[in-house]
C-alpha cells in the first residue's frame, strides 16, 4: 500500500504528458494543413506583387492610330515641346526616353520611354513588339477629317482592343481626338458615339464571319447590348489635344498617371 502511495503521483504525471502527447499527435494533421496552406498563401502573395511590381515598373506609352492623326507631332510635343513641323509618313517606330518637356523644369527624372508606332497598314503590327511592355496605349485620331476614317479608326482600335496583350493586362487607352485647334474639328463626345456605334457594326460582323477568318483574340463588349467603351476590360477614356499647338495638356495627365515620378 506504501509503495502504491509513492507511484501514484507518478503515474498521474506520466498520464498526463501522454494526454498531452497524444493532443499534439492530434493536432500534426491540422498543422501540416495550416503550414500548406500558409505557404500557398505566402507564395501567391508573392506572385501578385511580382506582377503589380513588374506592371508598376513599366514606364513605355504607346502611340498608335492611323497615318496622318498626328502621332509624331504629339511625340515631338511631348519630347521637345515643338512640333518640328513638316513630318512625314513615318516608315519606322519612332521612340526615345525622356523627361517630358513639360516637366523637365520642375525638377522631375523619371524618364518615360514613348514608341510611336506607325499607322500605315503594313507597319502596325510593329505594335505587337511594344504592347507587353506598355504602361499605356494612347489612340490617336484625327479629329479634323474624322469621318471618312471613321471605319478605318474603328477597324485598328477594334483589333487592339480583342488583342491577349491587351485584355490580359488590361492596358489603359485613351483615345485622344487631335487636331482641335481647328474650330471643324469634331468634339471627343461625338467622337466617341460614332466609335461606339463602328465597332458595334465590326463586332456584329466580324463574329459572323466564318472562325477561320477570326483573328481576335478576345471578344469585345456585352453580348446582347450595344458596344460602349465602358464595358472593356481595360480602362478606356477620351481627351483632346493640338500637337500643332501644343495642347497636350490631357496626354501628359494621362501618362503621368500610368507611369509615376
Ligand atoms: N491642324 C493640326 N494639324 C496637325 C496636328 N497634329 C498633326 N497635324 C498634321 O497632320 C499631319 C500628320 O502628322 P504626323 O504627326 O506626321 O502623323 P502620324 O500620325 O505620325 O502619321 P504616320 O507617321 O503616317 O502614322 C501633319 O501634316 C501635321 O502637320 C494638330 O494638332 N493640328
Ligand atoms: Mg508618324
Amino acid at each position: 500500500m506504501e509503495q502504491w502511495i509513492q507511484v501514484e503521483p507518478w503515474i498521474d504525471q506520466s498520464k498526463q504528458q501522454l494526454d498531452r502527447l497524444m493532443e499534439w499527435v492530434q493536432r500534426q494533421p491540422a498543422a501540416q494543413f495550416y503550414a500548406t496552406f500558409a505557404i500557398l498563401f505566402l507564395s501567391s502573395i508573392f506572385f501578385v506583387l511580382v506582377r503589380v511590381l513588374k506592371r508598376t515598373k513599366s514606364n513605355t506609352i504607346v502611340l498608335a492610330g492611323l497615318s496622318g492623326s498626328g502621332k509624331t507631332i504629339l511625340f515631338y510635343q511631348l519630347r521637345d515641346g515643338s512640333s518640328h513641323q513638316g513630318t512625314v509618313t513615318s516608315m519606322d517606330p519612332n521612340e526615345g526616353s525622356f523627361v517630358l518637356h513639360s516637366e523637365s523644369e520642375k525638377g522631375k527624372i523619371k524618364p518615360v520611354h514613348v514608341v510611336d508606332v506607325p499607322g500605315h497598314y503594313r507597319l502596325r503590327p510593329k505594335l505587337d513588339e511594344f504592347l507587353p511592355q506598355a504602361a499605356g496605349l494612347v489612340f490617336v485620331v484625327d479629329a479634323l477629317d474624322f469621318l471618312p476614317n471613321c471605319r478605318a479608326a474603328a477597324e485598328y482600335l477594334y483589333d487592339i482592343l480583342t488583342k491577349a496583350a491587351v485584355v490580359k493586362r488590361k492596358i489603359p487607352l485613351l483615345i485622344v481626338c487631335n487636331k482641335t485647334d481647328k474650330v471643324s474639328a469634331h468634339s471627343k463626345d461625338f467622337i466617341r458615339k460614332q466609335l461606339e456605334k463602328e465597332i458595334d457594326k465590326l463586332r456584329v460582323s466580324r463574329t459572323g464571319a466564318s472562325a477561320a477568318d477570326i483573328a481576335d483574340e478576345f471578344t469585345l463588349g456585352v453580348s446582347g447590348e450595344p458596344f460602349v467603351f465602358s464595358q472593356c476590360l481595360n480602362k478606356v477614356m477620351l481627351a483632346e489635344s493640338s500637337g500643332l499647338t501644343g495642347e497636350i495638356s490631357q496626354v501628359e495627365q494621362f501618362i503621368r498617371e500610368y507611369v509615376r515620378c
